[in-house]
């Protein structure tokens, strides 16, 4: 069986620089260390979610176990201590942001949450009928059909930017759409489905010069690169915690606070009112305004240790690391016969999408299970991606911080035996 080069031929799983220690990183995931039918298990599911280091763990039990109470509520200790680590972990999102102003971030449950937030207290209240929302052709479900349920409602049209066959967005066409009827663009800063890193800054820029606000999602971003939000000059940029290294059910949702203190409640309850009486309600104010009920204490506090677990390694040498990977990982499929990437953009971010002749995805992603290579096979929620493409699903091996090269000769491997037991 022919396999890509050895492993060692490759510079990558060196250490990029002092805080880069692949074996130490390796040794903080206990999941790692687990067989699967034997086999190392080779999780490449990283875009769906990732792993989680012992410190999140830890943080999330130490919560449980030494300070559990409600946050923002009670005069006691525990309760002093919750509030002080769920309020910690949002000043770590603003650095992390580099956000001005940690009232812009609010805890949502996920990328999914906050997209739906905004399309509820931002863009509901003055959608007119005949009015746009322009989005991209590579989204994911969660950036497309809140969009289209609003625009449903009012009466509204959803516009969309074409992307190329490289699963580029087309910047001309996307600057044609840009119209005077145009309420608000909402991108994605990387696909799930391609890999693809999307012009941001230029985006951005180009709608702002419209007086058009704009929506990143970077849910597949924020554990790839560095994100500075006020560089960028988004108004809103939204992620999730699991992809991340952080817990499921806790996300987060950055917005200038111009916009969100004009913006009404997304959620009526406990914590997001300042006086309510029969007659009227007085909301909170920001953050607590959009953070109805008791929050994800635990998960917060999670993502907390999450960000500052990538934070000490570094986020520009976890994305030197993935480049190498994605690098190292797309030489070795080209060599493959019969295998077609799909998303070939110039600039990509650790997700390697592709077809191999006469075999659905799904056998694909079963036969890689048998030797413990985790990936996913499906339309990855975004359909219409699939549809670009005139195809009904991919495979997908996506990197993560963790991920080696002699992983990846396990996936081409794989490959190879899809393809001796298929072909
Ligand atoms: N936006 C993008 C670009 C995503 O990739 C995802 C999840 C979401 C939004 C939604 O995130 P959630 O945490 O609110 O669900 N993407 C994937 C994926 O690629 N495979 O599983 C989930």
């Amino acid at each position: 069986m022919k396999t890509a080069s050895n492993p060692s031929d490759h510079k990558t799983t060196q250490p990029l620089a002092a805080e880069f220690n692949l074996l130490q990183i390796r040794q903080d995931f206990p999941v790692l260390k687990q067989t699967i039918r034997g086999k190392p298990l080779v999780y490449l599911d990283n875009a769906a979610t990732t792993q989680k280091p012992q410190c999140v763990m830890d943080a999330i039990v130490g919560f449980y176990a030494f300070d559990c109470s409600n946050v923002h509520r009670g005069v006691h200790e525990l309760s002093r201590r919750a509030t002080e680590s769920y309020e910690g972990a949002r000043l770590k999102v603003q650095k992390f942001l580099n956000a001005a102003e940690s009232r812009e971030i609010i805890f949502v449950r996920g990328a999914t949450e906050g997209i739906n937030l905004v399309a509820h207290s931002f863009l509901r209240p003055t959608l007119q009928p005949g009015d746009e929302i322009l989005i991209s052709a590579m989204e994911h479900h969660s950036n497309i059909v809140p969009w289209q349920m609003l625009c449903e409602e009012r009466g509204a049209i959803l516009r969309v930017a074409p992307i190329n066959d490289l699963g580029e967005l087309i910047m001309e066409a996307f600057e044609q759409l840009l119209s005077p009827r145009t309420r608000l663009v909402a991108i994605t800063h990387v696909s799930n489905a391609l890999g693809t890193i999307t012009p941001i800054r230029h985006i951005i820029s180009l709608a702002h010069g419209k007086g058009v606000p704009v929506l990143v999602d970077g849910a597949q971003a924020v554990a790839h690169m560095p994100v500075d939000v006020q560089e960028l000059d988004c108004d809103f940029y939204v992620f999730s915690g699991h992809k991340l290294y952080g817990p499921t059910g806790i996300g987060v949702l950055y917005g200038n606070s111009e916009l969100l203190e004009k913006m009404v409640p997304f959620q009526g309850g406990g914590d997001m009112i300042s006086s309510v009486t029969f007659e009227k309600t007085t909301y909170n104010t920001l953050p607590y305004k959009f953070e109805a009920g008791t929050p994800n204490i635990a998960a917060t506090i999670g993502l907390g240790a999450a960000i500052d677990y990538v934070s000490a390694i570094g986020l520009k040498n976890i994305a030197a690391h993935e480049h190498q990977l994605l690098a190292y990982a797309t030489e070795a499929f080209a060599r493959i016969p019969g295998v077609r990437l799909i998303g070939t953009a110039s600039k990509k971010a650790a997700v390697l999408s592709f077809l191999v002749d006469g075999v659905h995805p799904h056998d694909i992603g079963t036969i890689l299970d048998q030797d413990g290579v985790a990936i996913r096979a499906g339309h990855h929620c975004a359909q219409p991606v699939m549809a670009r493409f005139g195809i009904p699903a991919t495979t997908r091996a996506s990197f993560g911080v963790y991920n080696t090269t002699a992983e990846i000769d396990a996936l081409v491997a794989g490959i190879y035996k899809v393809k001796e037991i298929m072909g």
